[in-house]
């Protein structure tokens, strides 16, 4: 007889394998089927498997601190020059300005964000001293920028030589078009679990690259890019983000679970809901969902939209399930 962790390796490697499934297909995700209950769990947009070592390292060492877990894991991101949609690095608006957008929302129901943040790198951390030290939700711009001076975070020019180098090339055109699945390490969106079962999760982007100044996408916003409620699950989202915004996916998909939905069936619901409002789009949205009991799901409009969870017995890498098969 198989013990259980033959039988979770046995899934991991089923699971590890991309998992596609037509627009019309019936067959039911497989993912869905992982329970990682009593576990730290971490599940994060994109190519994050450091940031999400980061964060369960961090929980299994001290289980209290789940919101620093998730700090410091997208702190690694921002920080990262390679990683070019999120904090240092970041491409920048059309007016060469790198504006970034972050946050964090803890098991209680308390949120903090940042939008418009610029000269400073570490967004996610601004966006929690919004939750723990002001009397808001958001702060915005020249408001954040302040309040990033006066609780001590360094000003830090957000360009690379190579950011600053591809910004030149894109104005040789200067043409709007976000690109879909750049580069496999995109904003990150990070959702986490700790043994209690307490949720919660961020979310930081630089946005969409040579967006219009002023722009600000769903990554702050919370419901949009980012919802928690301790009750039944979480949500994430990326991609472009007016989609997101003009839906509510992260809200929608944790109340489609609070009636009953798994966190599949929630994800892939909230695409399918943009589709029907939008028509056929050429355009990407990821959604990532965590459940109560430890559940997770992934979907997407396109085909390439990787996450990666890492629990205290496994790493999954996936590709989440797409509306269209295409690349
Ligand atoms: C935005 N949702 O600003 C972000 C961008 C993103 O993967 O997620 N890119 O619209």
């Amino acid at each position: 007889m198989r013990t259980r962790r033959q039988f979770n390796k046995l899934l991991s490697l089923l699971l590890s394998i991309p998992i596609v499934v037509d627009q019309c297909s019936d067959e039911k995700p497989k993912v869905d089927n992982l329970n990682f209950q009593s576990q730290n769990i971490v599940l994060s947009t994109w190519n994050n498997e450091n940031a999400n070592k980061i964060a369960l390292d961090i929980l299994q060492s001290n289980n209290a601190e789940l919101l620093t877990a998730i700090e410091k894991a997208v702190n690694s991101v921002e920080l990262n020059p390679d990683d070019m949609s999120v904090g240092y690095g970041g491409r920048p608006d059309r007016d060469g300005h790198v504006t970034l957008d972050a946050c964090i929302m803890d098991h209680l129901g308390n949120a903090g964000s940042v939008t418009f943040l610029e000269n400073y790198v570490e967004a996610v951390s601004v966006a929690r001293r919004v939750l723990e030290n002001t009397p808001h939700v958001m702060l915005s711009g020249i408001g954040a920028e302040q309040f990033a001076d006066s609780e001590g975070f360094a000003k830090k020019d957000l360009f690379t030589a190579e950011s600053r180098k591809q910004f030149k090339e894109w104005r040789i055109n200067s043409e709007y078009k976000p690109q879909i699945n750049i580069e496999q390490h995109d904003t990150i969106g990070l959702l986490a679990m700790n043994r209690d079962g307490n949720l919660s999760g961020a979310c930081s982007t630089s946005g969409v690259a040579y967006k219009m100044r002023g722009r600000v996408g769903d990554s702050p916003i919370i419901g949009s890019g980012l919802y928690v409620d301790n009750e039944y699950g979480c949500a994430t989202a990326t991609g472009l983000g007016e989609l997101v915004m003009e839906s509510c996916s992260s809200f929608l998909a944790v109340e489609l679970m609070r009636q009953g939905m798994s966190p599949m069936e929630a994800c892939k619901e909230c695409v399918q809901r943009i589709i029907k409002k939008k028509g056929a789009l050429d355009a990407q949205v990821g959604i990532l969902a965590l459940n109560k009991s430890g559940e997770f799901g992934a979907y997407s409009i396109q085909k390439g939209f990787t996450y990666v969870l890492t629990s205290d017995s496994e790493v999954i890498k996936g590709e989440a399930s797409s509306y269209y098969n295409k690349s």
